[in-house]
């Protein structure tokens, strides 16, 4: 019996996605760009197994009935596009340096999208594999691609996929501030919603994300660091405003993120650039140069411990997928 291995880098969005066109299909009302992180991965074995039901754990604990059927039902597009009935084992294992709030459906779903389409042997092609990601979670589109990566929204179930935008020399790296490790936020899918429904923002957000899209990709493409820095920023304090502008209002800011937001000026006026981002949740993450990590560490390890920092690379490596036994 054949078993599959496959690994996924976590992105973070600098041009973000934040709410759905199409709910069913995934598709968004936005195009967006991310960074795939070298640090944060998921690896997930598939094979399939004897039984009238699909099996899912979850680093190492077997997962309840509702994740069970979530995932059932992801599988059963890979069964329809297979015409195979077979159930699957799905072992999946989220590494994140510590526990960290910091697990990703990005990551999850590319992985197990990369798994499932060596298992039934679909075949299928990055763009359709993205594709395939995206039913799964929105972002996880993107993380079928290491590097620099652009997902376009398209009108349709065809589309709208992800593909890798090339970087012509800028250095990257992140550095994850760990604003809180516990605490639980309102799901990116709900919350998304909620912002469509009820902010007055909302339509603002999308006719500006097209033109920070645009800047961004000319700012890469001339290696402006600083520039795709600023975009970043404004990019993400956009989205903020207008998910905390939804009635009743939605705030993943904690008093903690606001303090890594003014480290991160700090950084600035010592002639270190470094900027800001925030996803659906507190932790802060900083964009900064790679050349430039050692001088930044020094300067956060003087106001958090090691243990509240995550460094990483941008991933060199797209989505990938190993045989493991026969
Ligand atoms: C992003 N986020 O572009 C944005 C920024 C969070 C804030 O994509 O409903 O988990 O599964 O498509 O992909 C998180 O949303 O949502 C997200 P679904 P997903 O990274």
């Amino acid at each position: 019996m054949k078993k599959y291995k496959a690994k996924a880098n976590a992105n973070i969005a600098l041009i973000k996605y934040w709410g759905k066109e199409n709910e069913e299909l995934i598709i968004p009302n936005t195009s967006s760009l991310s960074l795939s992180l070298e640090a944060l991965y998921t690896e997930t074995k598939v094979s399939f197994i004897d039984s009238d039901k699909d099996k899912f754990y979850l680093n190492d604990q077997e997962q309840a009935k509702d994740e069970l059927e979530k995932i059932s039902k992801y599988i059963d597009l890979f069964r329809d596009l297979a015409k195979n009935n077979k159930r699957v084992l799905v072992e999946s294992y989220n590494h994140v340096p510590t526990a960290a709030g910091l697990a990703s459906s990005a990551s999850a779903y590319a992985a197990l999208a990369t798994a499932l389409d060596a298992l039934f042997e679909t075949d299928l092609s990055k763009k359709d594999l993205s594709i395939m990601a995206r039913r799964g979670s929105g972002s996880a589109s993107r993380s079928i691609y290491g590097g620099i990566v652009e997902w376009e929204k398209g009108q349709d179930y065809e589309s709208s996929f992800a593909k890798k935008i090339d970087n012509p020399g800028l250095d990257m790296a992140m550095i994850i501030v760990l604003v809180n490790k516990n605490k639980k936020s309102i799901s990116s899918r709900q919350a998304m919603k909620t912002t469509m429904a009820t902010s007055p923002l909302y339509e603002s957000y999308i006719n500006h994300s097209k033109e920070d899209l645009e800047a961004i990709k000319e700012a890469i493409k001339n290696k402006d660091f600083n520039k795709v820095g600023e975009i970043t920023e404004h990019n993400a304090m956009q989205m903020h405003a207008t998910i905390i502008s939804s009635n009743p209002p939605i705030i993943y800011f904690e008093e903690d993120s606001i303090k890594a937001i003014n480290k991160v000026r700090e950084l600035r006026t010592k002639g270190i650039p470094a900027y800001f981002t925030m996803d659906a949740g507190p932790n802060v993450k900083i964009l900064i140069q790679k050349s430039d990590a050692d001088k930044v560490m020094e300067e956060l390890l003087k106001d958090y411990k090691e243990s509240d920092l995550i460094y990483s690379d941008i991933a060199s490596e797209d989505a990938s997928v190993e045989v493991l036994e026969c």
